[in-house]
């Protein structure tokens, strides 16, 4: 049985949240990680290249293969390995599971909005931004209190994302985070986990690129 494997591009993007969760679980699997200043040349390690040819039904990056599946969608790949090697990260709780899942519809507006303006850095893709993201900052704060992780002091699926979005906000403005305490002690819980703090210190651990290298403002 061969190792599952994640790819992505060389930045952290919408590969870091899988592999903290990876991490976090203790998956043994391979980080493939696609270069893109060299898909110009269009060589066989390119994902130009290899696109087509793994036989992804949707070919796309972020991409999980294991041994009985190929997958890509970044949520689809993050669920899938939290079923297959925690499902106790998902709430059984429906009112838990609600909670989480309207954090991450909020999340989804900010990611949205965030990289809109990070890959075009126009007038108006700033002014989106500034409407929308500053003040769903301060709900997400006010929804999140004085708990440890989203949902209380247990982690759950989607503080993956949440740590990794919020990474990036702070990597672009730190004001997002600082000018609310709680985040900020959010986000020293999460890198206090030791199988996060472990990871975070390994040499395969980047602090960025956040985003591809196409993006009008470069953090
Ligand atoms: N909805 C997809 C979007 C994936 C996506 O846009 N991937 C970008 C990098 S973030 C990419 O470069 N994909 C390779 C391609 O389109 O060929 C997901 O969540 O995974």
């Amino acid at each position: 049985m061969s190792k599952p494997q994640l790819a992505y591009w060389d930045c952290r993007g919408r590969g870091y949240p899988i592999r903290f969760a990876l991490e976090y679980m203790g998956v043994d699997y391979d980080y493939f990680v696609y270069t893109q200043g060299k898909e110009g040349d269009g060589g066989e390690s390119t994902w130009k290249h290899q696109k087509t040819r793994i036989g992804l039904d949707s070919p796309n990056l972020p991409y999980w293969i294991d041994d009985s599946i190929k997958l890509s969608e970044s949520r689809a790949v993050l669920m899938y390995v939290i079923r297959k090697y925690k499902p106790s990260l998902i709430p059984s709780n429906i009112g838990d599971l609600a909670r989480a899942e309207m954090m991450e519809g909020m999340l989804g507006d900010i990611i949205q909005n965030f990289a809109m303006f990070i890959y075009t850095d126009q007038e108006q893709t700033k002014a989106m931004f500034e409407n929308t993201v500053p003040s769903k900052m301060s709900v997400l704060s006010k929804m999140l209190g004085g708990k440890k992780f989203l949902l209380g002091d247990e982690i759950c699926y989607l503080d993956f994302l949440v740590y990794s979005t919020f990474y990036m906000l702070k990597a672009y403005r730190e004001s997002l985070i600082s000018d609310h305490a709680n985040l900020v002690d959010y986000m020293t819980n999460f890198e206090a986990i030791p199988a996060i703090a472990a990871f975070i210190k390994s040499p395969g651990y980047v602090e960025g690129p956040c985003f591809g290298m196409h993006s009008a403002i470069k953090i």
